[in-house]
């Protein structure tokens, strides 16, 4: 490498740049200088029901009343070298005169990650049992887009649902296209739920179904998460977007994943509408575990390395043409699979 000298100019920003850093950290020191403990209350246990990055709202393990757990949430800034917390994750806090503090992450039982658009992987939401995966027939349901939420289910065993919401406005028209789709996923043995927000229907089957576990709603924008959660609950009044134009331009309604209570001992975690799920800290062979009815033909092909494509004695190919796998699976397996190198 070459040694550089540098110029009377580029010294100076660099001078310049050293006095912002100093002065930012002199700025967090003071302002986390009313953080400290002796203005906070005792440590106490707490759950996090919404994430903004850099604040959250925490609900105490123990509120005061009972009946008032929402009522009891109190902002909390996060104290500096702490992991990324989200919602469902369970910390321990100090309330504070104006707002609390999050002081420590407690061990997480699950998580449900995606790669952001730089392909880190990230949490986006805690603790959770379920993952309810949200459909509708507008905006058009992509099978490729529930099979990616299915992989990511499985990789973190986390069990899956799949819910196709807007029951009232099956017709004629799009009956067969969406039954079928339904069809697929219950013949692999996912639990799955036809229900309208709007009419009510099938909407007790889906409340008993998430009663004393965690779920988190998953899916496209416009399909009616957020809908779903106050048709559930009374008590539940949370935004819910008119399907408009907005919406093919990417406008989400929710913002920031939130978690409710139903009266039946549920928590729902509500989570903004997405496009895409990708799926790049997995590589193949990953892949084609996460679709459960490919496990059973996995180290079967007649190469040890075989790529499934056209090779001879491939047992992954056999069982299409046999129908035990579905060509619509195969084809969505491949689909990620090609994914992978475009980085999406
Ligand atoms: N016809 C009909 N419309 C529904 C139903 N459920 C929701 N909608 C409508 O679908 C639109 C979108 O609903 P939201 O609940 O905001 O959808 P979301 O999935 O939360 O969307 P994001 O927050 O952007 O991810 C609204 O206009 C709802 O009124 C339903 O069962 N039937
Ligand atoms: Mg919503
Ligand atoms: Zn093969």
């Amino acid at each position: 490498m070459t040694k550089r000298h540098l110029t009377k100019q580029q010294r100076r920003r660099i001078q310049q740049n050293q006095a912002k850093a100093r002065a930012e950290v002199n700025a967090q020191q003071d302002d986390d200088s009313y953080l400290s403990p002796s203005n906070l209350g005792p440590e106490q246990d707490g759950r996090v029901i919404t994430s903004y990055g850099t604040q959250v709202d925490v609900e105490p393990e123990f509120p005061p009343e009972q009946n008032s757990r929402g009522e009891s949430t109190r902002r909390c800034h996060l104290r500096a070298n702490l992991p990324t917390i989200v919602t469902g994750d369970r910390v321990t806090w100090q309330d504070g005169d104006t707002h609390g503090v999050v002081i420590a992450q407690h061990p997480r039982k699950s998580e449900l990650c995606r790669p952001d658009s730089r392909g880190k992987l990230r949490p986006v939401a805690a603790n959770i049992d379920r993952i309810v995966i949200v459909i509708a027939p507008f905006p058009e349901p992509h099978a490729n887009l529930i099979d990616r939420y299915l992989v990511a289910s499985e990789h973190q065993s986390i069990q899956p649902a799949v819910v196709l919401n807007k029951a009232d406005l099956i017709d004629d028209t799009n009956y067969d296209q969406l039954t079928g789709l339904l069809d697929r996923y219950i013949s692999l043995g996912y639990d799955c739920f036809l229900v309208s927000a709007h009419s009510g229907e099938g909407m007790e089957k889906l409340e008993g179904y998430l009663e004393e576990l965690t779920s988190v709603f998953v899916g496209q924008s416009g399909v009616g998460k957020s809908s779903l959660l106050n048709t559930l609950s009374p008590d539940i009044d949370t935004a819910v977007g008119a399907l408009s134009v907005s919406k093919t331009k990417g406008t989400h309604t929710t913002t920031s994943s939130q978690l409710f209570h139903l009266s039946n001992g549920g928590d729902v975690i509500d989570s903004p509408g997405i496009r895409e799920f990708g799926l790049w800290h997995l590589d193949p062979a990953a892949i084609a575990e996460g679709f459960i009815e490919f496990r059973p033909f996995i180290g079967q092909c007649k190469f040890r390395d075989c790529q499934h494509q056209q090779e001879p004695g491939c047992a992954f190919n056999q069982a299409v043409m046999d129908g035990k796998i579905s060509k619509f699976r195969f084809d969505s397996y491949w689909h990620m699979v090609n994914s992978l190198d475009q980085g999406s």
